[in-house]
């Protein structure tokens, strides 16, 4: 199988400089003829062929300036088009295809959903469009022509500005868009239906009038009200946070159905899977609110880190993808609580990139060799990258960062760039070193940071030795020191802030540790009292951090850290101790458990905590996470029985307290979705799910009750899966309820199939299997599908991984099968396997076998083969 590799990188010999497409949309097919001004390059040397990509196009004809080129000019196989021998001056090319959108199940290229046509081209899409260089270096001037029947699509839209439209006879009609921006063909985009809007405007910093338009299925326009309040907020926070303006007169935003990412950043023209668009209060979660928010501010700062400064190839993606996480994180951030958003962070970094950077599809943030690039838009690439870049920040401080992000946008506006030019900009703003920093972005795995202290009271001193480690991964097996950053803070016996009059032995710059070595011994003196260390506050570097401090030093810390992040994680400390020691045979210690008990009621009573902190804290691990901490020969059963005994134990004696606690928060004001409403219900709903998960009495009687009488999404939803993920009594009744309320909404359905899949007793997988066989199952909707298997195989482990191998062969089988229409879904839920070398051995095999008959059966995408074999390799 045919691997690239970043050291080939070389420019293409041609550079594509105007693109004028011309699409001529049918019921059932569409012909585009395109015209690429071509140029070679200075030092190309004369017969050299011109290769552009192609795939699954139908040629009609070929022509370079306006004369057809002989048969044994040009060859057009599966991969592309070459021109044999094209002049050595600037021409145009011409060429004639034609599409089926109708029938491209794969959602790359122009397909149809539901109707309406649309693209996706990131990040090899557009070669399915036309014969091109597909690749991102490419930037190009586009003009775009579209006739298409008026009734099926009046609604008429591409990148950039509307510069004529009209009547084109015969019930068709065209538009004539222009985009003044060069740019890669990935960021192209078309849309054509029949579709609903709504309207808006933002006038940037500059007095430039921009009109926005989100347009949908007709009658769900109603529900794009909070993507448009969450857009113009997006405008106004790039403008104030990174002095960034939007540099069209237009904004556009189309919701589709049937989407393989959940948003694409197309210049002018964003394209959104609608389940990052509609929001209304009774179909919509607070968390889908919170969602719609930072996708439409992602795809929006893509305007300047992604689209006015691209990648220059593929491995650079998360030059804009780690960046602009960044950037929604951050604005998440300051829309809300940092606090919360930071910790939210973390739990999704340890969910999903920590077990890849650990298993047998770790990789690089920047990888330097692919097979299949669409397998590596990747929780690496995207949350780590977002990591890499925040360290940047702590590391050069809020003013130094910014002065960086000046001189990015300013040197490498309009350009196709590299990490290396990203990071010599803030190397060059602030006149550091960033060559050790560079590591990050290219070497796999995660670090492991060592801690112990000690305190010496005849000297007064207060030590730290640190050391670092990262375990080898696939084609990595020699590793080097990173530059780690660590927040930090001593706290006295009395809670409060130590200071200190000396530190030596390593590079500590006010609440800042930074190490730089394998290892570092840091002295601080002019410490009257041991201290209690508050180490990696805020998660500062994306690492395992490892300490001697003892479970009571650890609720101590839950009790005192001033850093909200600090708090959290120690109660997440000693709750995974204690379900490491009770899953490997070490009970855990009774007066542990109470200490834990009385630490979460304190921080239920606590008055200074604000509720979404609350509902984060109140929460122990999830099974996943005991799993890793474990490492190797986990038996997910036997850890989902010791998580829920674990849940008993500390909330179980807090019954009073949570029941008491569930009804104050209790609220009769009309839904709004602001982050303090946001978090009052986050709390009451955590409530819920420790009484129901606790076992007290009446609690499932009482989610049944919230489930009935709820008057929004959020407490309805919550109390639905918190029945079905216990599979209380009352579930089935409920489940049954849900599913007929909400026939009609396809969003809501995909939460009846999260729920349907999250259910933790052995009859799910026969439901799951039973849901999948319905004749009427959307078997091609991407949604659909990662609803029901995504949310079984990434987070049911104790089912997922039953030890006879049920439903590993189910989803193996289910891949083989999505693998024929869709490539990229297929592909992303076997992902969810990435787990199978830490099972035990009986789990182990099983999950071997499955892997192994999937691949023999032989016939599989690019997508799916490159998993599988990373994954048995
Ligand atoms: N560029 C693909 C979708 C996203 O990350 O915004
Ligand atoms: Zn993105």
């Amino acid at each position: 199988e045919h691997t690239i590799y970043l050291k080939d990188y070389a420019p293409s010999p041609y550079k594509i400089t105007a693109v004028d497409l011309d699409f001529r949309i049918l019921a059932d097919h569409t012909r585009v003829r395109a015209q690429l001004t071509v140029e070679p390059r200075a030092e190309t040397a004369p017969g050299t062929p011109l290769v552009l990509d192609g795939d699954e196009l139908k040629l009609g004809s070929v022509a370079i300036d306006g004369a057809p080129l002989a048969l044994a000019a040009y060859v057009a196989d599966d991969n592309g088009l070459t021109i044999v021998e094209p002049p050595l001056r600037r021409f145009v090319l011409e060429t004639e295809v034609t599409l089926k959108p109708e029938g491209n199940l794969k959602l790359m290229g122009l397909y149809r959903s539901s109707g309406t046509w649309c693209t996706q081209c990131e990040p090899e899409g557009f070669r399915r469009i036309t014969y091109y260089l597909d690749r991102p270096d490419n930037l190009a001037t586009f003009k775009v022509t579209m006739t298409a029947p008026h009734d099926l699509a009046p609604v008429l839209l591409a990148n950039g500005n509307l510069v004529g439209q009209g009547d084109a006879g015969e019930g068709m009609h065209f538009a004539v868009w222009e985009d003044p921006y060069p740019k890669p063909a990935y960021l192209f985009a078309l849309v054509a239906g029949d579709l609903g809007s709504i309207t808006n405007s933002f006038t940037t910093a500059s007095g430039r009038k921009v009109d926005l338009a989100i347009y949908c299925e007709h009658g769900k326009e109603d529900q794009c009200h909070w993507a448009m309040d969450s857009l113009k907020r997006s405008m106004a926070w790039d403008e104030k946070r990174f002095g960034r303006e939007y540099d069209l007169d237009i904004f556009n935003i189309v919701a589709v159905s049937d989407f393989n990412f959940g948003a694409m950043e197309n210049k002018g023209l964003n394209i959104f899977n609608d389940k990052l668009v509609f929001a209304q209060p009774a179909t919509a979660t607070d968390a889908d609110y919170e969602n719609i928010e930072r996708v439409i501010a992602h795809e929006y700062f893509h305007n300047w880190t992604g689209n006015r400064i691209t990648c220059r190839d593929w491995f650079q993606l998360c030059l804009k993808e780690g960046l602009t996480v960044y950037r929604d994180q951050e604005f998440t951030s300051d829309e809300r609580s940092r606090a919360v958003k930071r910790i939210s962070d973390v739990v999704t970094l340890r969910s999903a990139q920590f077990p890849e950077d650990g298993g047998p599809l770790a990789h690089p943030a920047r990888p330097d060799q692919y097979r299949e690039i669409n397998n590596f838009y990747t929780p690496t690439v995207y949350e780590k990258g977002a990591e890499i870049v925040r360290m940047l920040a702590t590391l050069l401080g809020e003013a130094g960062f910014r002065r960086g992000m000046d001189l990015y946008f300013e040197r490498h506006d309009g350009e196709a760039t590299t990490i290396e030019a990203f990071l010599a900009v803030f190397a060059e703003a602030n006149d550091v070193d960033l060559e050790q920093f560079k590591t990050w972005y290219l070497q796999a795995g995660t670090p492991r940071l060592s801690v112990t202290d000690s305190y010496d009271a005849a000297s007064q001193t207060y030590t730290l030795k640190l050391s670092q480690e990262t375990l080898p991964t696939p084609g990595q097996p020699v590793k080097q020191a990173l530059v780690l950053p660590i927040k930090f803070g001593l706290i006295g016996p009395n809670g409060s802030p130590m200071g200190w009059s000396e530190v030596s032995g390593g590079e500590v710059r006010d609440d800042l540790i930074v190490l730089r070595d394998a290892s570092a011994e840091i002295t601080f003196k002019g410490i009257a009292n041991k201290p209690v260390p508050s180490l990696l506050r805020e998660f500062s570097a994306p690492v395992n951090l490892d300490t001697n401090l003892t479970q009571s030093d650890r609720l101590f810390l839950a009790q005192h850290d001033s850093d909200p992040y600090g708090r959290w994680q120690a109660l997440q400390d000693v709750a995974t101790e204690l379900a490491v020691g009770a899953a490997t045979g070490t009970p855990w210690p009774d007066a542990t458990v109470e200490g834990l008990s009385r630490a979460m009621a304190d921080t239920l009573a606590n008055k200074n905590l604000d509720d979404a902190f609350k509902a984060l804290a109140l929460n122990l691990p999830g099974e996943a996470l005991i799993g890793r901490a474990i490492g190797k020969n986990v038996d997910p059963a036997r850890i989902h029985a010791v998580r829920d005994a674990l849940t008993k134990a500390v909330f179980g004696p807090l019954g009073r307290d949570l029941l008491v606690a569930y009804t104050n928060l209790s609220s009769t004001l009309p839904y709004a979705p602001d982050a303090a409403s946001a978090g009052r219900r986050a709390l009451r709903n955590r409530i819920l799910a420790l009484l129901v998960g606790s076992e007290a009495a009446g609690a499932s009687a009482l989610a049944a009750k919230q489930y009935a009488e709820a008057s929004n999404m959020t407490d309805r939803y919550a109390a639905l899966s918190i029945s079905g993920s216990a599979w209380t009594v009352e579930a089935p009744t409920m489940l049954a309820d849900f599913r007929t309320r909400f026939t009609a909404n396809p969003l809501v359905f995909d939460k009846w199939l999260m729920v349907s899949a999250l259910a933790q007793d052995e009859g799910v997988l026969d439901r799951i299997k039973a849901i999948l066989a319905a004749p009427d199952f959307p078997k091609s909707n991407p949604n659909r599908l990662r609803a029901l298997l995504g949310s079984f195989v990434m987070s049911n482990p104790a089912q997922f991984t039953r030890p006879d191998g049920a439903a590993f062969r189910f989803v193996t089988d289910f891949v083989a099968d999505v693998d024929t229409r869709n490539p990229q879904v297929a592909a992303r839920v076997l992902t969810g396997f990435r787990i199978w070398q830490m099972l035990e051995p009986k789990r182990r095999e099983a999950a071997r076998v499955a892997l192994s008959a999937l691949q023999e059966g032989g016939k599989l995408s690019r997508n799916t083969a490159d998993v599988l074999a990373r994954m048995l390799a």
